[in-house]
């Protein structure tokens, strides 16, 4: 099939990609020129396990990317569908005109499949609307189709190709033809429902992610109130078969998980109470974290902050607590810098282990990266004090105990 992807970032990529070495014709199609230019020459900015071999392989393959979307057999749109942060509702400025561009290339036959997360009802009232200006009718003429992406960052091709898939569509031709072009790189499960259907689901998944998260905030709180530390807790909850507390931590970042339980929320506010109540929590972490921190380190001292990515092992800082936690540290007085073996551009100026310890009060660990984990607190000599504050329950507590070092773990003490 010659397929059109529009929008070539975290998932728009990897999926031309795979599409491609599968033996699909595949254009991919950002509005952003250096990116096109960048493609075409092998070169990404996605720093995902794999992602450069698999780029040149598609090249090789026929992938080429252009800023403008041509006529294809299939169109898929792997654009991002905002949050409109006053309103906390969809914004659809994105998906409005990819679909324009697409309409204008719409051919009978063609199937157009939306992959970016939505609020419910978009693909029906939102996009066919939009596709049908062009004359055809959808379901009838051409054909529309929902198909989330369920890839976690970090680890994105892995779980594209072995992910189960949701195929959601009003017409049995579209569920066929989609089917056609998943089978190619899933080996996951494709199921079927209708595209309203696969739209909640996705925001469903996201938003108990969100809220299993605020609850374990919310013990790590009680917990501290009571000396117990949440995180043995929670350990020993999840023994339990039936229980399965995700980690507290400083917030909830990333382009996700933030955001999407707001595109449920929108269908009816007065009835997503707990929605509200988890974005408010997981919102506050940053400047909890930040209030823990003063009854640790008084301000006007230096804080090393370890781990400016959303999460660890990722160079991604979209909506990173670690950005909001630097903005509170500078605006009670303290000094800030920040660290991260992942990350090379940032908002704050990034140091290397060395600077950022040097002459500092207190270690922050925001990011959880595996670094973290083996580091050796014998190596790190040029502090003023010897203070760390763990928000992830990563480092390894006793080690830096025996190293001198006073040692704060969120949820526990
Ligand atoms: N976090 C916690 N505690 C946890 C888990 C996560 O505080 O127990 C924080 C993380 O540190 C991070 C944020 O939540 O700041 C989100 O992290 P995440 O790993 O849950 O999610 P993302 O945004 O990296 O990717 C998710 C994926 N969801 C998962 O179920 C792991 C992926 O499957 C989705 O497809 C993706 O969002 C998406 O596209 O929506």
């Amino acid at each position: 099939m010659k397929i059109c992807v529009i929008g070539l970032g975290y998932i728009g990529l990897p999926t031309a990609c795979l599409l491609a070495v599968n033996g699909h014709q595949v254009i991919g199609v950002s509005r952003n020129s250096k990116i096109v230019d960048e493609i075409n020459k092998g070169q990404t900015r996605i720093k995902e396990n794999g992602i450069e071999k698999l780029l040149t392989s598609a090249l090789q393959k026929g992938l080429t990317a252009t800023t403008n979307a041509t006529g294809a057999d299939c169109f898929l749109l792997c654009i991002s569908v905002d949050l409109d942060e006053k309103n906390k509702r969809c914004d659809y400025t994105n998906l409005i005109q990819a679909a324009e561009s697409v309409a204008s290339h719409l051919k009978p036959k063609n199937v157009v499949i939306l992959e970016s997360t939505v609020t419910p009802g978009t693909t029906k009232n939102i996009l066919v609307p939009l596709l049908e200006k062009n004359g055809l009718k959808a379901n009838k003429d051409f054909f529309v189709v929902y198909c989330p992406e369920r890839a976690i960052p970090g680890n994105l091709i892995q779980e594209l190709v072995n992910n189960n898939r949701i195929i959601g569509a009003s017409s049995g031709q579209g569920k066929t033809l989609a089917k056609g072009i998943y089978s190619s790189f899933v080996k996951g499960q494709i199921v079927f429902t209708d595209e309203t259907t696969a739209e909640t689901v996705k925001l469903m998944e996201n938003t108990y992610r969100d809220v299993n998260i605020a609850l374990s905030n919310e013990l790590a709180n009680l917990c501290e109130k009571i000396g117990v530390d949440v995180w043995e807790a929670i350990k020993l909850a999840n023994m339990h078969p039936r229980v399965d507390l995700h980690r507290p931590g400083p917030g909830v970042g990333g382009y996700c998980i933030q955001k999407d339980p707001w595109f449920l929320h929108q269908i009816d506010s007065a009835q997503a109470k707990l929605i509200e109540t988890a974005r408010s929590i997981n919102d506050g972490r940053p400047s909890y974290v930040v209030e823990k921190l003063k009854g640790f380190v008084r301000p006007n001292s230096t804080i090393s902050v370890f781990g400016v990515a959303f999460k660890g092992n990722v160079d991604d800082v979209r909506e990173s607590p670690a950005t909001e936690i630097i903005e509170l540290l500078l605006l009670n007085g303290y000094k800030a810098k920040a660290y991260d073996p992942y990350v090379t551009d940032y908002k704050f100026e990034l140091f290397s282990l060395e600077e950022a310890t040097k002459d500092s009060d207190c270690i922050l660990v925001v990011a959880d990266h595996s670094e973290f984990k083996g580091l050796d607190p014998k190596g790190i000599v040029n502090m003023k004090s010897r203070k760390i504050f763990d928000t992830r329950n990563i480092i390894d507590e006793e080690v830096w105990l025996e190293s001198g070092f006073d040692v704060k773990l969120l949820g526990a003490s």
